[in-house]
């Protein structure tokens, strides 16, 4: 199991989305493509993935982007954002606020492969070069499998892909690769994606994966940008990497420091769990598994039900939301005394709160950050969840669709492009998903399930079933007694539309291993 001790990362080696703060974006695509096989075109492919890693616009910038390139964004649009603020005689303190980022024309672009995908670009090699994709699958069998392995799906409680969203509906479709390009708006990121694909020689080479091969995402518009289509403030607590994330602020005495190697694959991570029979082959580190799920969030269920606060003895829709949330919309920790009862009324500096730690039940056990980061599980639970310090995933997902317009007849789709990092998808995502989110008792009897991310599972007609969950009711922070706990069933308001398990090899990896000379 891992320790505390934290390893190096090569800045210049890692793809740049795999950090707390992600690629700096307003608006994002996902295309997804398939290497098309035959006449020695997946050895071409090898080699035009080897140029990729070499090739840079007009202006010298890589197609591909490192971390390093990514930080020196964020730094880049920090510095014009204060240069503005100060152009404009308006010198208020500039904190980490890049909710208006980009500010300038910017595109980074992240390239990733399905199991499917590693062994199509296998077959390219010659002379008996191998991935090892034998060892992959042993120290990765989530991963090799998928999404929709056979005993995982009941597990995750998906719904049947006939009922997802194009290209995700057609068994039949074989995903290969990945390309997450986010940006400063839709025609950089456009402009980028085209020049990958002429790179990769789409057409020959690559093919859209069926005719909706692409999804897009972009922030919302303000008031509000950073905030999810449920209306909550989004990408507030992350995993912090010692080395990489050292000027976020401090946060005691709950540290988000992680080990990277749950983050990043390394030499540390190679084995290192029981019944792993084999290692992790070299070109694997300095890599990270992503997981990407289009998740669809029906909002007006959502506010339907937090107007019913008063049946659940809560004082608003608002107070509702945050018992759900464990956040009130503004960000602002409901765990802590000054926001038990209360909002709080400094929206700016309340999206940077982390600092806190759960005791009591004023945030039930159940609310989905609770859930997904128990922060200070009590022993017991540690005992009865043994792998659940090694449950760290980085989020940088952007939603889709427009804004619900406040009608209920508005039926358009919207929800969240979900997309998170981790070395281990059984220990990250799947644990969070299956052994928490989908648990009702997860971290102790009676927590009743995720309200947001929970899954029970689609009736044959495609209607979703009815998730059971309990919150506290009490104004008072008193360990949980069930007197003051109430409990809540509604029809689930976030469907899966598909997504996939993918690779994000290193640089040196898509360079030396995955590419060809
Ligand atoms: Fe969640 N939301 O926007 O409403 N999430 N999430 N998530 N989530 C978090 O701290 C949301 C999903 C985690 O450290 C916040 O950034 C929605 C999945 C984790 O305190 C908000 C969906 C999984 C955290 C949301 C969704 C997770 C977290 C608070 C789906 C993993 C950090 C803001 C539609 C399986 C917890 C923040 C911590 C926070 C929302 C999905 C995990 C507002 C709408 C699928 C680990």
């Amino acid at each position: 199991m891992a320790s505390n001790v934290s390893q190096t990362v090569d800045m210049f080696n890692v793809q740049g989305d795999i950090w707390s703060r992600g690629f700096p974006k307003r608006f994002e695509t996902y295309y997804l493509f398939t290497i098309n096989g035959g006449d020695s075109n997946e050895k071409q492919f090898s080699q035009c993935l080897r140029k990729l890693t070499e090739t840079t616009t007009e202006d010298g910038t890589p197609l591909l982007s490192t971390l390093a390139k990514v930080k020196d964004d964020h730094a880049k649009i920090l510095e014009r954002k204060r240069e503005e603020r100060n152009m404009m005689e308006c010198r208020s303190d500039v904190t980490n606020d890049e909710d208006d980022h980009p500010v300038y024309p910017v595109a980074n672009a992240l390239i990733a492969f399905t199991s499917e995908g590693l062994n199509a670009i296998q077959r390219g090699f010659e002379n008996g070069e191998s991935l090892d994709m034998f060892s992959v699958r042993m120290t990765n069998p989530a991963f090799y499998g998928g999404m929709a392995r056979p005993g995982i799906a009941t597990k995750l409680n998906d719904p049947p892909s006939r009922n997802y969203d194009g290209p995700f509906n057609n068994p039949d479709i074989r995903i290969h690769g990945l390309l997450k390009i986010g940006g400063s708006s839709k025609k950089e990121v456009d402009d980028r994606l085209k020049l990958i694909q002429d790179t990769l020689e789409h057409g020959r080479l690559i093919s859209d994966v069926a005719e909706i091969s692409r999804i897009d995402g972009w922030t919302r518009p303000k008031p509000n940008r950073g905030k999810e289509h449920f209306g909550f403030q989004d990408h507030i607590s992350q995993p912090l990497i010692d080395g990489i994330d050292d000027d976020e602020p401090e946060i005691l005495p709950f540290s988000m420091k992680t080990d990277s190697s749950l983050l990043i694959v390394s030499e540390k991570t190679a084995s290192e769990a029981p019944g792993r029979l084999a290692t992790r082959p070299p070109w694997m580190f300095g890599g990270s598994f992503l997981v990407f799920r289009k998740l669809e969030q029906d909002v007006p269920a959502f506010e339907a039900l937090t107007k019913k606060f008063l049946e659940y003895s809560c004082q608003s829709p608002g107070h509702m939301g945050a018992k759900l949330m464990g956040r009130w919309k503004s960000g602002a920790p409901i765990a802590m005394p000054a926001f038990h009862t209360n909002d709080s009324s400094d929206p700016k500096s309340a999206k940077l709160i982390n600092n806190f730690i759960y005791g009591g039940d004023i945030c039930p056990a159940s609310a989905h950050i609770r859930k997904t980061n128990p922060r200070n599980l009590k022993q017991s639970a540690e005992q009865n969840f043994p792998r659940a310090p090694l449950a760290k995933i980085i989020r940088n997902g952007i939603p889709y669709g427009s804004d619900y317009n406040g009608d209920p007849a508005d039926t358009s789709k919207r929800g969240l492009l979900f997309a998170c990092y981790q070395s281990h998808i059984e220990d990250g995502f799947e644990q969070m998903q299956v052994d928490w989110a989908n648990s009702e008792i997860f971290p102790e009897a009676d927590t009743g399930l995720d309200p947001i991310i929970g899954q029970v599972g689609q009736s044959a007609s495609g209607t979703n079933g009815n998730l059971d969950t309990f919150i506290t009711t009490n104004t008072t922070d008193t360990e949980k007694g069930k007197n003051n706990t109430k409990s809540v069933s509604f029809r689930q308001f976030v469907t899966m539309r598909g997504g996939g398990y993918f690779f994000v090899p290193s640089i040196s990896a898509l360079h030396n291993d995955l590419g060809q000379a």
